[in-house]
């Protein structure tokens, strides 16, 4: 194992603000040619449909059909593989998922409406959307609690319809991936992965239907191909590498924080952990606990990594100055290790979620505190809010107008639609006034 060499900086230096624009920079890698790929295979799935899917499932997972059954997974076969789990994995499935839920139960938005001093009835008609599709990547780990985070809130924005396609490999699926799909209200699973699901998803084949929203995280490919469907469907943002930002004041234990840093810097080589203190002793002790820790850690080599590239120790003159450096960061986890995290509310703008205390760590949030795990990362919480039931639900505006409020109204519309020369518009208008 290489050395730990974690980049630290102090907030009162004059080059500053430069080595934290560095740190921070990051950009996805979708060029040209993965640009023509990604659009090459979305073409052949429009065209083709479930045959073009039987032979990149054989080219790029080694997987080789015959039949798109053999792709596709219903009800009954995923509440089969959740049978398969032991106990434990049930159970924390279930207790995951319910909290998931009753969390999401707080963002439903409901209809309303009003009637105006003219008298027109005006309002608000609040639906969920049809169908939606969930992405899951294959890959090492596998994210069972993404396909809750994905799907419970689209369940409790009353989707009817919630499908899920995943890759597999050599024909293997995770059984953990698919019991958290039946906890979750998944409807049916297709083993398909990369940019081929998201064009069966965006279009329909013979066998997939086509959804009205594309969710979920995946690599180059699939967010390649998100971004070129997006129009056709909706999609969710795209995610970027995970992202923890720690502020601590000192007291406490080192050694939980430096476990806090590598929960996250273990998603991936380009995942970001940082970490602010005013105390610079304390920064020296996480740093020790990091090098004592970091040997027994089973992705040693991605935290590793992660650290020395993108990590970053900020020590700030007094704690209070991490405030703005928060709001400037925008992170995708913000954990404040610090005695009354309340009191800092106020003062913070930007960040995707905040955990709240020393006992708050981010991968509470990660698995079954209830709210969404999937965060605005790259400074998009500037901007973006969690995954919610409000991705999942869709407003149409009601109009009601009496006939009074009609002709009233009718000679608004009458001078401004001459205004702009479109007359259909003034005489639809105009013929509803009364003399
Ligand atoms: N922390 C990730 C989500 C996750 N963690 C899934 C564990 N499993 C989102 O940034
Ligand atoms: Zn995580």
């Amino acid at each position: 194992m290489t050395d730990l060499n974690i980049t630290r900086v102090d907030a009162t230096e004059a080059d500053f603000d430069t080595v934290l624009d560095s740190m921070l920079a990051w950009e996805s890698v979708s060029d040209a040619q993965m640009q023509s790929t990604v659009a090459e295979i979305i073409a052949e799935v429009r065209q083709r449909g479930d045959a073009a899917l039987m032979e990149y499932s054989a080219k790029f997972d080694r997987f080789f059909v015959n039949s798109m059954a053999e792709l596709t997974l219903d009800a009954e076969a995923i509440e089969a593989a959740f049978n398969r789990l032991p106990e434990d994995k049930q159970q924390a499935l279930r207790v995951s998922a319910q909290r998931v839920e009753d969390y999401h139960r707080h963002q439903v938005a409901e209809s309303w409406h009003y009637t105006d001093e003219t008298g027109v009835v005006l309002g608000q008609q609040v639906t969920a959307l049809d169908r939606v599709g969930i992405y899951v990547p294959g890959g090492v780990a596998p994210l069972a609690s993404s396909v809750i985070m994905n799907a419970m809130p689209a369940k409790v924005a009353g989707v009817s319809d919630i499908i899920m396609t995943t890759p597999a490999p050599d024909g293997k699926v995770s059984d953990f991936v698919l019991g958290a799909a039946f906890v979750a209200g998944v409807s049916e699973v297709y083993l398909l992965g990369g940019a081929q699901a998201v064009a069966a998803l965006a279009y329909g084949t013979e066998t997939v239907p086509n959804v009205d929203k594309i969710v979920g995280p995946g690599n180059a490919f699939v967010a390649t191909a998100k971004q070129q469907v997006f129009g056709k469907v909706g999609i969710d943002m795209i995610a970027g590498p995970s992202e923890i930002l720690v502020v601590c004041d000192g007291k406490t234990n080192p050694d939980w924080i430096a476990m806090d840093l590598f929960s996250q810097a273990e998603h991936s080589h380009d995942a970001q952990a940082i970490l602010i203190s005013h105390d610079r002793d304390y920064l020296d002790q996480v740093q020790a606990s990091i090098e004592k820790l970091l040997p027994t850690m089973e992705r040693q080599d991605t935290i590793l990594q992660s650290l020395n590239d993108r990590g970053l120790f900020i020590r700030v003159k007094v704690l209070d100055d991490a405030k703005a450096l928060i709001n400037r960061i925008a992170p995708e986890h913000l954990e404040l290790s610090i005695d009354d995290p309340e009191s800092w509310l106020a003062d913070i703008r930007h960040a995707g979620a905040i955990f709240m205390g020393r006992h708050t760590s981010e991968a509470l949030g990660d698995y079954c505190a209830g709210p969404n795990h999937v965060l605005p990362t790259s400074g998009t919480a500037r901007f973006f809010s969690p995954l919610g039931v409000y991705d999942f639900q869709k407003r149409s505006s009601l109009i009601g107008a009496s006939a009074t409020a009609a002709s009233e109204l009718g000679q608004v519309v009458s001078v401004l639609a001459r205004g702009e020369l479109l007359t259909a518009h003034a005489r639809s208008a105009e013929q509803r006034i009364d003399d």
